[in-house]
């Protein structure tokens, strides 16, 4: 078999395509982009994968769940604040379970290298009852996701797999595995399973209960778990990437440690009590939140033997694990390190890049907003224009959650904020920003919704955007904002006094309207 050197994310998305998905939909985000856009662009010739972006990632999960429905294997994937989004039907999907093997791929990002939080998924899978499998290689991820999408199907559920940024982003070789046809279930012809009608419902959710230990021998029997017993009476569970982070430090010395190495959740209680019965003490290495280690302290920290870890400050509480800051939980010395020979670089902090077009809105923002005082507020959203918040713009107040621009300044304005302004992308207002403006215009808020139209998901890489230009507008019209208040303007930098005599006369007037700032992302062209 050929050796192919993959990131993390594509050898996800090679698996996927190897064991014979008819579907992949996702939403970008970092650092799970690169799964969807690697099935994109190695689709076989002789066969018919439906790829497409998804308005989010609530829409992604329910289009993967609609093709498991109809008997065909599919993937989602996203980062992990995208399965806030997608909770309501992830959460449901596994009441009705699946059909076609459903796999959720959720990239989590500790240390928050491009994320509001650095939330751990292995909690979801858990809130949920659906298997989490947690891969620690890019073999692993491949091999992990190779089997999973038949699991599925097995076990008639969906199932989780869960990445973090250093397994997404870095490479290996991987050993693919004999591509498979894609094979179709029947369709589901019990009306009960898929209506989730309170009777159905609370049957389902009893069956899943009923049988739950049943799904937790199936997936201790995947063999993703091991253990290695030896003569010392320490014993280390590693997670995930923490188990290559263990290697790298145990490997060419002599020890005596006993390792576990968890692979898949819901946690193999048998192998944990085999560690346990040899062990004296527990030290757990994990990336994310102390998941693991707290499962084993319980509500009352009262492990069978003393258990150490993030929560016990052995290991940092926050950010990403490193096989250096494991060293001292080891016992080890800390290992000289390089200086590096730039050491002296200042840091560069990141920017919009001269020329973007959100330049030109924000200058012209900036200066109408001073003309009123300090009363009034930007409330944004995330894309390229958080960067607003950086000097020398300094132009936003918030940035919270996607979409979260518009409905806060509903609330704002109703506080008596003036001006209240919003300001959200074309791909974020389409995620989920225009709900919060139908409930803008039945309230007839008095604030201006800028939307930065510039024909892309930047900040992700260029992806398409799912509402742009005229359609945008239509919508707009559609949806009940007052077409003499929709104003396009083109953000160049000779507009911009025309721009700001756009946004005087729409703070100006008592009620809610839309400014659109039009014009390409300069960085369009590299895509
Ligand atoms: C729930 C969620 N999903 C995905 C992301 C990743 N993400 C950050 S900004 C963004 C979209 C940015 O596009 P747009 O709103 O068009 O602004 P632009 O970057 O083009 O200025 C995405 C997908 C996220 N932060 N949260
Ligand atoms: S990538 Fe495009 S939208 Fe983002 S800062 Fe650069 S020019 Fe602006």
């Amino acid at each position: 078999m050929e050796r192919l050197i993959l990131m993390g994310d594509e050898a996800i998305a090679q698996a996927a395509i190897d064991a014979g998905i008819m579907g992949a939909w996702a939403y970008p985000g970092t650092p799970s982009t690169e799964i969807f856009e690697y099935i994109e662009g190695h689709k076989p010739a002789d066969r018919q994968i439906f790829t497409q972006w998804s308005a989010n990632e609530k829409t992604a999960y329910e289009e993967a769940l609609g093709m498991s429905y109809a008997g065909g294997r599919c993937i989602v994937s996203m980062k992990h604040v995208g399965l806030n989004v997608a909770a309501d039907a992830f959460m449901n999907s596994a009441i009705t379970g699946a059909n076609g093997g459903l796999v959720c791929i959720v990239a989590d990002d500790p240390s928050m290298h491009s994320s509001q939080n650095e939330q751990d998924t292995r909690f979801f899978a858990q809130f949920a009852h659906v298997p989490c499998l947690e891969p620690s290689t890019q073999q692993e991820a491949y091999d992990m996701v190779y089997r999973a999408l038949s699991f599925s199907e097995e076990i008639e559920l969906p199932v989780l797999v869960r990445i973090v940024t250093r397994l997404a982003h870095s490479r290996a070789p991987v050993v693919p595995q004999p591509r498979i046809d894609q094979p179709r279930q029947p369709l589901i012809t019990d009306k009960n399973r898929f209506i989730l009608l309170p009777a159905n419902a609370r049957r389902h959710w009893a069956a899943l209960i009923g049988r739950w230990s049943e799904v937790e021998q199936s997936v201790w029997d995947l063999g993703l778990d091991k253990l290695e017993l030896r003569g010392s009476k320490l014993g280390v569970i590693a997670a995930g990437v923490s188990w290559n982070y263990l290697q790298e430090n145990l490997a060419g010395v002599e020890h005596e440690i006993s390792t576990m190495k968890v692979g898949a959740y819901p946690l193999n209680k048998p192998m944990l009590a085999q560690l346990f019965a040899h062990c004296d003490q527990v030290l757990v290495a994990e990336d994310g939140y102390p998941f693991i280690e707290q499962a084993l302290r319980g509500v009352l920290d009262t492990p069978p033997k003393p258990v150490v870890g993030r929560i016990t400050g052995q290991l940092p509480r926050t950010g990403e694990l490193s096989p250096t800051t494991l060293r001292p939980a080891l016992g080890l010395p800390a290992q000289p390190t390089a200086t590096p020979p730039i050491a002296n670089l200042s840091g560069r902090p990141p920017a919009l890049c001269k020329g973007c077009p959100h330049i030109t809105s924000y200058l012209a923002l900036n200066k109408v907003m001073a003309e009123h005082g300090d009363g009034g507020r930007v409330l944004s959203d995330i894309g390229c224009y958080t960067l607003g918040a950086l000097p020398p713009y300094t132009a936003i107040d918030t940035c919270v959650d996607m979409g979260a621009s518009v409905s806060m300044a509903i609330g704002a304005a109703a506080t008596g904020v003036f001006p209240a302004v919003a300001v959200i992308g074309d791909s974020t207002f389409a995620h989920s920003g225009m709900t919060g403006l139908l409930d803008a215009v039945r309230a007839n808020i008095n604030m201006v919704l800028v939307i930065l139209d510039n024909d892309i998901t930047a900040m992700t890489g260029r992806q398409e955007s799912a509402l742009v230009g005229s359609p945008l507008i239509k919508l707009l019209e559609g949806i009940g904002v007052d077409p003499e208040h929709i104003r396009v303007v083109n953000p160049i930098p000779k507009h911009q006094e025309a721009i700001e005599q756009v946004f005087r006369e729409e703070i100006a007037y008592t009620g809610l309207s839309v400014v659109i700032p039009t014009r390409p992302c300069i960085q369009i062209r590299r895509k």
